[in-house]
């Protein structure tokens, strides 16, 4: 302790001027942390961008609540998936949340093949990474690679299979039947989409639809994009629930009542009627693949 110009007793880290008179004969620990920085300086220089302190051992961005949730990459956890061979799946939307369907990502490795879904599941799969090769039930093989994809209705023979590796986001759900209307195979690809019209968006973002929008379908895959500085015009509110993930750029998610920094790799699930805006920031343009359920009645 030493004593203050006033008289009070004070600890010696707290008289910097008054150590630097030689009053206090402590080691000194008030100059600098171990990297050189003047000691508290954080405080007074706050890290603004919370991406700084993924070097802290234990941070992560992943958030999980009853109405969404935030995974994102540094959280994923890989397994293996079951019915499929050399493939490590991370499952990020599933019934365990509230949602209707799954979303994961599947790892293919070396000489992978894919395993079926359940009995009356659809499946939707979008190429992020490498290239596969989907047979047909009559043994032909079309070459799907990176911005590709295809849908298989429930109950539908398909195999994919990886010769170097692949990943692919992949949507499943137990299908909502309709009398008289079935979906067919798709296959695709994000560049030969359309752009469609936004009602209420006043042309702020790009859309693309990878899915017919005929009543048989019971969801569709949403391509948005948007420049740095759009955001969406409507505060969306609405009965519907989301899968996203953010393929490229960065931004601002407003999930609920907390507003989440977000960049590509990291995936969203959204509940039906939660809050949901978006806002485009950084340099470069943001694009997010979007699982919708449409066409059926919520009763
Ligand atoms: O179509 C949609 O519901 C979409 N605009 N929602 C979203 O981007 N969160
Ligand atoms: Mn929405």
């Amino acid at each position: 302790m030493v004593r203050s110009l006033t008289g009070d007793l004070l600890p010696c880290f707290l008289k910097i001027a008054v150590t630097e008179e030689g009053f206090c004969s402590a080691p000194s620990i008030i100059d600098s942390n171990s990297n050189g920085n003047p000691l508290y300086s954080k405080v007074i220089n706050p890290t603004l961008s919370p991406s700084h302190l993924q070097d802290l051992p234990g941070f992560t961005r992943s958030v999980y609540r009853n109405d969404h949730a935030l995974i994102t990459p540094e959280s994923h956890v890989f397994s293996p998936l079951p019915d499929w061979r050399n493939t490590l799946g991370a499952y990020l939307v599933s019934p365990a949340m509230g949602a209707h369907f799954v979303m994961y990502i599947a790892k293919m490795q070396e000489s992978s093949k894919s395993g079926l879904p359940p009995m009356d599941v659809e499946r939707f799969v979008f190429v992020l990474q490498g290239s596969v090769t989907l047979h047909n039930v009559s043994g032909i093989g079309q070459t799907l690679m990176v911005d590709s994809y295809a849908y298989f209705p429930p109950n539908s023979e398909h195999l994919f299979e990886s010769y170097e590796s692949a990943t692919l986001v992949v949507f499943e759900r137990r299908y909502a039947y309709l009398e008289n209307h079935i979906t067919e195979h798709v296959v695709g690809s994000t560049h030969q989409q359309p752009l469609l019209d936004t009602p209420g968006e006043a042309s702020v973002f790009q859309l693309r639809k990878l899915l017919p929008t005929s009543l048989a379908y019971d969801f569709n895959i949403h391509i948005m994009d948007f420049q740095p500085g759009e955001f969406l015009n409507v505060k969306e509110v609405h009965y519907n629930q989301h899968g996203l993930l953010l393929l490229e750029g960065q931004g601002i998610y407003r999930l609920g009542d907390s507003w989440y920094p977000v960049e590509a790799g990291d995936a969203i699930w959204m509940a039906p009627f939660v809050p949901q805006w978006y806002a485009a920031l950084g340099k470069i343009p943001t694009r997010y693949l979007l699982y919708k359920d449409v066409n059926r009645n919520p009763l």
